[in-house]
């Protein structure tokens, strides 16, 4: 999240898209309602008609995949007619900068595309630089080379006729949500799966990001780019690197071309080899120097341009490569699409760990039907590990706030926390390479490794004692960011959770939820949210180019003149407190980005840095499918792609990865369109709530929801056996059939949407057909995110569960 979940009472319109929010993210709703009983109104759109729909004013059906157009459109209006919001575009945006005068889009690719590479060259998307290589501006936004301009130009394909032709949602429909955009502000977005898990999902985000850079609806009270995380800890896992392409704290992970600091610097730029320093100190400890470049050698080094998402993993099981996997809280047999394959792949590796609290589909995969477990020669270990009220640590939610959890109860027979079984396992595998000598050993002697009290056990502060940082020589916890060196002299595990720790006081646990000065909902004495216990990221652009705040009565931050310094309610989000508006770095409201400030097109650039020859301050990064979103059907769609045929999917998607398992199925063979989704009364892959008897008396099964006329057409009556089958597999489920659900016309002809949730398999107390078994392995080329949104199914009747 941009903003945090008590921010979103100050929101006049809520754009909720691929979110069902009230079911999922429940607690939400306590805020949404606040905002609502202030006149705020709700906007949803989704494919299906759900307990989020029932509290919008303005319910939008949307065909899976195709939020670019419907978005695109409201994008197009807005710049068409002027409705941006001049003074923060011109300031805090890229709107003036003057783009490459090569840059161009025809049918379907942007300018630089190489069809034999299957991407995109990128310096035609780049800025016009002058001879300090600094990115020159346009006097006004009446330059044709500026990015507005380009900008404008890009979208004008994207009419209200069009997006209704590919999206389903009517022209009138799409004019009134830009409207209600347009005329109420601040207005917040939230998004989660249904924007995300599409071979678009990245561009899907970046449509959010320029409609609100446009509005002016960033860095300021009920205003931002909301994306409601899923697991309880998601956030605070893909902060510490869950993310296979970088470090703790969102610092680039080294590839095979950077081995030293210089080479990294070069790369990434000062900004980020000092995280990295710190990152490196807090690792290795008195092993770091900086005469060995901190140990950056031992770090293992990824190879550029590889993607190490699990689908590489599955992909490297399947054709043998891979000897041993290790699944720690996941259940790869329900949750990844594509489970024949998934099955096949694990079924090739020498040895499965599955660190779990229950024998899951994953650990028992040689049980799954039509398995003979003799033919499989993987070796399966289960480590049972403690569930989250019997250990103790941090969860950091959505809003980057930080929490405390306490112990309740202790864990059942052999079962002990992750960290514990971490710590043995790690203890017992340096000891197993204690008398090796080879180089890539270095990393498990080198590290620095001593979480225990003084009765040997594990103590979770401690690892958030390391994560937060420390001065080198007085052991000092470090108080923040800007206490960290690039020298050595400090350490940070994660320098955006720097000063969690501040006084040597842990500030997760803070509970002071009566203190709010500003009067908006920043309780700064309540837990401690990253970076620096700000609330609302980018709350800079909350104020003029001078540091006034553009509405007085909701200010956040502002720059105070008297004290020659930022103030604020909330930590301010600029690159130094005493950096002035009239100094390059307080006109900087998106410090993170080389230029920062907002970017409508999404350019190459790297910021030269003034104090080091030759090195970059900073490079930011673009996604590879272009500078702006352009909208692409999912790989398998029941149509054509209206705006070009040519170019029917994402141009630099590479699928199928590998020579079989990976099928694409035709609307000839699949003519419905099949989205899957989580429900409320159960938890994911499942594998806790079927195991919890009144979570199965609610929801005891899965089931396939269809729309009547889908269903009268197809003689399918409520509660029918269904088989529901793809160029992938099949399951035989339950019908819903249901008003909720309805048909859309898409390019002119009657589309069927049906729905299943994806939460069952062949274990536990409530057992049902998995959804996965359909689904496609296909992921965003950016991210790897899967394409579990939009697929292509048959459906038939099998028999009645009727007497
Ligand atoms: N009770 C409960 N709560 C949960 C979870 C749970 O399992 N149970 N899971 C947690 C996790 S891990 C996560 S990630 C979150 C997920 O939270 P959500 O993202 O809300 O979950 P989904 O229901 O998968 O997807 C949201 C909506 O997107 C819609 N959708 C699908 N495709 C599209 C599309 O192309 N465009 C648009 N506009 N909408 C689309 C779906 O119909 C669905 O209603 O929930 C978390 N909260
Ligand atoms: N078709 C389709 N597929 C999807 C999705 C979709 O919308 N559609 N959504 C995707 C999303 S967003 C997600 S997040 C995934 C979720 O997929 P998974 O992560 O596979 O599912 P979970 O059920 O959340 O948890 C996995 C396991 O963690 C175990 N567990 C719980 N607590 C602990 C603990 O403290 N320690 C350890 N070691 N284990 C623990 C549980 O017993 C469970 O077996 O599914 C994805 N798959
Ligand atoms: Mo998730």
């Amino acid at each position: 999240m941009t903003n945090h979940w008590l921010d979103l009472q100050n929101a006049k319109v809520f754009l909720i898209e691929g979110s069902n929010a009230a079911s999922n993210h429940s607690m939400s709703t306590r805020w949404i309602d606040k905002a609502r009983a202030n006149g705020a109104i709700v906007i949803h759109v989704d494919p299906r008609f759900t307990r989020t729909s029932s509290m919008a004013d303005i319910y939008a059906r949307i065909r899976p995949g195709t939020d670019i157009a419907f978005l695109n459109a409201i994008i197009n209006y807005v710049l068409q007619n002027k409705f941006y919001d001049e003074a923060f575009v011109k300031t805090h945006t890229n709107a003036l900068y003057l783009v490459n005068k090569d840059f161009g889009f025809q049918d379907g690719l942007f300018s630089g595309w190489q069809s034999d590479k299957h991407n995109y060259e990128t310096a035609t998307w780049a800025y016009q630089l002058d001879g300090a290589k600094k990115p020159q501006k346009a006097a006004s936004l009446d330059d044709p080379h500026c990015v507005l301009a380009n900008t404008k130009r890009f979208y004008e394909r994207y009419t209200f006729q069009t997006a209704e032709a590919i999206s389903g949602v009517p022209a009138e429909q799409i004019k009134l949500i830009a409207d209600t955009l347009v005329k109420n502000r601040p207005a917040t977005i939230l998004y989660a799966l249904g924007m995300t898990q599409h071979t678009t999902g990245v561009q899907n985000i970046r449509s959010f990001a320029i409609l609100q850079l446009l509005l002016g609806n960033i860095g300021k009270p009920g205003t931002g780019i909301n994306a409601l995380r899923g697991e309880p800890n998601v956030q605070g896992a893909t902060d510490m690197a869950l993310l296979y392409n970088y470090l703790p704290g969102y610092v680039a992970y080294p590839t095979a071309n950077e081995q030293t600091l210089e080479e990294y610097a070069k790369a990434h730029g000062t900004f980020r080899v000092k995280w990295l320093i710190n990152g490196l100190k807090a690792w290795f400890g008195d092993n770091a120097t900086p005469e060995n470049d901190f140990g950056l050698a031992w770090l293992p080094k990824a190879t550029a341009g590889k993607s190490y998402s699990i689908f590489t993993m599955l992909d490297n099981a399947q054709a043998g490569k891979m000897k041993l996997l290790y699944v720690v809280g996941q259940n790869v047999m329900i949750s990844n699409p594509n489970l024949n394959l998934v099955h096949d792949a694990l079924g090739k590796l020498d040895m499965l760990v599955v660190q779990d609290l229950w024998r899951t589909e994953t650990a028992c995969f040689w049980e799954k039907a039509g398995t003979d477990p003799k033919t499989i020669k993987t070796e399966v270990l289960l480590l049972p590990v403690a569930y989250f009220m019997e250990k103790e640590g941090s969860i950091t939610g959505s809003g980057r706030m930080v929490q405390w959890r306490y112990k309740a109860v202790e864990p059942p027979g052999q079962a002990k926390g992750d960290l514990e079984v971490f710590d043995q396992v790690f203890r017992r595998v340096r000891q197993l390479y204690q008398n090796s000598n080879a180089p890539k050993d270095e990393v498990l002697k080198k590290a620095v490794w001593d979480y225990s009290g003084p009765d040997g056990q594990v103590v979770a502060e401690s690892v958030l004692k390391e994560i937060n940082g420390r001065n080198w020589k007085t052991g000092e916890l470090v108080a923040g960011i800007a206490a960290l060196q690039a020298d050595g002299s400090t350490s940070s595990g994660n320098w955006i959770y720097a000063g969690v720790f501040a006084g040597g006081k842990n500030l997760s646990k803070r509970r002071d939820n009566k203190t709010d000065p500003s009067g908006l909902g920043i309780y700064p004495g309540f837990a401690w949210t990253w970076p620096g216990n700000m609330h609302i990221l980018y709350n800079r652009a909350s104020c003029d180019a001078e540091g006034r705040p553009f509405d007085p009565a909701h200010k956040i931050v502002w720059w105070d003149e008297q004290q020659k310094k930022w103030a604020g309610f909330d930590t301010p989000d600029v690159p130094a407190p005493t950096d002035g508006p009239d100094t390059p770095n307080g006109q900087k409201p998106f410090r993170m980005l080389a230029e920062g400030v907002g970017r409508l097109m999404a350019t190459p650039y790297t910021d030269p840095d003034p104090k080091e020859k030759e090195l970059i301050r900073d490079a930011s990064y673009v996604p590879g499918d272009g500078p702006l979103p352009e909208f692409y059907e999912p790989v398998e769609s029941p149509t054509v792609n209206a705006l070009h045929a040519g170019v029917q999917n994402n141009p630099i998607l590479k699928y199928p990865r590998l020579k079989s398992g990976q099928p694409i199925g035709t609307t000839a063979d699949f003519p419905y369109v099949l989205v899957t989704s989580t429900i409320a009364e159960h938890w994911c892959a499942g594998s806790v709530t079927r195991n919890v008897p009144w979570l199965n008396e609610l929801v005891p099964e899965p089931m396939v929801a269809m729309p009547e006329n889908l269903a009268e057409q197809l003689g399918i009556r409520a509660d029918d056996q269904v088989k529901v089958w793809s160029a992938r597999g099949e399951a035989i489920v339950k019908a819903q059939v249901t008003k909720r659900m309805d048909s859309l016309q898409i390019n002119g002809k009657e589309v069927f949407v049906v729905w299943m949730p994806y939460n069952w398999g062949f274990k536990g107390l409530s057992k049902g057909a998995s959804a996965n078994l359909l689904t496609i392995d296909a992921g965003d080329p950016n991210t790897g995110c899967q394409e579990t949104k939009a697929c292509l199914v048959n459906l038939k009747r099998v028999g009645s569960t009727r007497a």
